[in-house]
């Protein structure tokens, strides 16, 4: 009755759970991965929307365990399309024999752990059952669809998607009039690639967001053969900075240089493009002072390209810059040059209702044969709470964390012995190039798990001390700088009724590894093990 079917179970085969199994393998771990979709790649298998890409720089982008694997693989563009990361997610399932570990089509809606065998026992919703003495919840950070609560969305009767369910034989938007509600990452990338296929594109924008160019190109071979030469190198300076992508992070005050100097650097930033233009000075999101001279440039930039002078006001963010994730596009403010291409803004009048021809606002009817709801996710903890786990004495995970999660290291919590989560709350994960940062926490979740197994322990749990301590450690770093005072996914404020907690790590990447590494050398001190 003790005895498990698996050492580990992994819930999702993302390149979390993929990982996981391979890691679990080299260290004599029997494991199976539940996967609720067909197939393996986790966000890049659900997020199918035209214009989905990756916005880290692929050859960071990408796993590092095995270098046969990063000299093998050639990305063919700076910033790697969803098709080919998916591509990449399915070699190295193959690569790797993963698949004959992975169970499809298999959602886990129940894990409880039993305490008298000490061991979890998962249930999916078709009814089957897996019981193993570890579960990993790999289940992603970003993976919970936000379909906020408008009025009548089953009355419209044109097509209706969510960009984190798309289709997986694409939508034909030609000659169709297209609504798209929401102005995050996901629609500033798809707004510009749809507007080019639809007869008209019309944007409900609620909140208007902060956008830097892509600059994408097709990537060049000497600097792909350069970076293969010498992948270690990269891999080290992405480890030594805060958010584990490599590149220039300046060590200067926005404030320390003249107004001159600071728009060279910005404009300079701006040419080169990406998520590193945040790093244009290092106080950026600690002084709003730095912030300001930031925003009113990227205010500039929305106006010299948007014509329509209204409507490139609407585009201005008037919220600090990098509060809420940067986006990274590619035409983005130039697609409302458009003639098919209009804004409108809910801020004065919300959605009143999606009817049977489209959508309602403020009295005004918008007619549309599509809708698609760019609106987000249940960040963080939407897929943990959503699983009926439950731990020691019946203690139940979405009840503990109603008024917010806690953690210990965003990867163990008290009274749920045995299971750990990749990325989840109080780690660094989301403010992070997340590959190498699911690296760090399979490495270290799969070796803290082998050496219980080789210390003859069979229950692996954090004290409520640690945790206590953790999370208060985590609150305070969030407490720090200009981050938590947006209205982001990263404290919950785009769900109804979520508690507002910051929910990552903000004391970076180095200090969070440190950290991590220090608690394993000292024997995973704040776990308690037994058994
Ligand atoms: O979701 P979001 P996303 N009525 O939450 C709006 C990663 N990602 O899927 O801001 C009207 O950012 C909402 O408005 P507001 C990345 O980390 C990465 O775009 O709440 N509008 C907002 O505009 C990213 O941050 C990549 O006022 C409503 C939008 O919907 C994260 O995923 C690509 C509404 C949601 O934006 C999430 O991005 C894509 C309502 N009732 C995503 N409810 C890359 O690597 C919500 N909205 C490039």
């Amino acid at each position: 009755m003790n005895q498990p079917e698996y050492d580990v179970a992994i819930v999702g085969a993302g390149f979390a759970g993929l990982y996981l199994l391979h890691q679990c393998r080299e260290l004599g771990l029997s494991a199976r991965a539940w996967e609720a979709g067909t197939g393996v790649g986790g966000t890049w298998y659900w997020n199918r929307y035209p214009g989905a890409r990756c916005d880290v720089e692929s050859v960071q982008y990408s796993y590092q365990f095995d270098d046969a694997l990063q000299q093998e693989w050639d990305w063919s563009e700076r910033y790697a399309p969803q098709p080919e990361i998916l591509r990449y997610a399915e070699h190295v399932a193959e690569r790797f024999s993963l698949y004959d570990d992975i169970e499809f089509n298999r959602r886990v809606a129940a894990a409880n752990f039993d305490e008298q065998s000490a061991l979890w026992t998962l249930h999916a919703e078709d009814g089957d059952t897996v019981t193993a003495r570890f579960c990993i919840m790999a289940t992603g950070s970003l993976s919970v669809p936000n379909w906020p609560d408008v009025r009548g969305r089953d009355d419209f009767n044109g097509e209706l998607h969510h960009t984190a369910l798309w289709p997986h034989d694409g939508v034909d938007f030609r000659d169709k009039r297209v609504a798209v509600v929401g102005t995050g990452s996901s629609a500033i990338q798809s707004i510009p690639m749809i507007a080019k296929d639809a007869a008209s594109v019309t944007v409900f924008q609620r909140t208007p967001n902060y956008s830097v160019p892509a600059h994408n190109h097709p990537m060049d071979p000497d600097y792909a053969a350069k970076i293969k030469a010498n992948y270690a190198d990269l891999r080290a300076r992405q480890g030594e900075t805060f958010n584990n992508i490599a590149g220039e992070h300046a060590k200067r005050s926005a404030m320390s240089v003249d107004e001159a100097e600071r728009i060279a650097e910005y404009e300079r930033r701006w040419r080169e493009g990406g998520l590193l233009f945040l790093a244009s000075f290092d106080d950026i999101l600690m002084d709003e002072a730095a912030n300001d001279t930031m925003k009113s440039f990227v205010h500039d930039k929305i106006r010299s390209v948007v014509n329509d002078p209204d409507v490139a006001e609407l585009l201005c963010p008037d919220n600090i810059i990098g509060g809420k994730r940067l986006c990274v596009d590619t035409d983005y403010f130039a697609t409302y040059n458009r003639d098919n291409v209009s804004l409108v803004d809910l801020r004065q009048h919300p959605i009143d209702r999606i009817n049977s021809k489209g959508i309602e606002v403020g009295g005004q009817q918008y007619n549309v044969d599509v809708i698609v709801f760019a609106t987000g996710f249940d960040a963080m903890t939407g897929a943990l709470t959503r699983i009926d786990i439950r731990g020691r004495g019946g203690a139940l995970l979405r009840e503990r964390w109603k008024d917010g999660p806690s953690t210990y290291l965003g990867i163990a919590m008290n009274d749920f012995p045995n299971l750990f989560t990749v990325n989840g709350p109080g780690s660094p994960s989301v403010l992070t190039n997340m590959l190498p940062s699911i690296e760090q926490h399979v490495q270290w979740i799969t070796a803290c798990i082998a050496y219980a197994r080789d210390a003859g322990h069979n229950i692996v749990e954090p004290t409520a001390q640690a945790e206590s301590e953790w999370w208060a450690h985590v609150q305070d770093t969030a407490g720090r700088g200009l981050k938590s005072s947006a209205d982001s996914w990263y404290v919950g404020a785009n769900i109804a009724g979520k508690a507002r907690v910051f929910l990552p790590y903000y004391g970076g990447f180095p200090e969070y590894r440190r950290r991590c590494d220090e608690i394993a050398k000292n024997g995973y001190s704040g776990f308690a093990m037994s058994g």
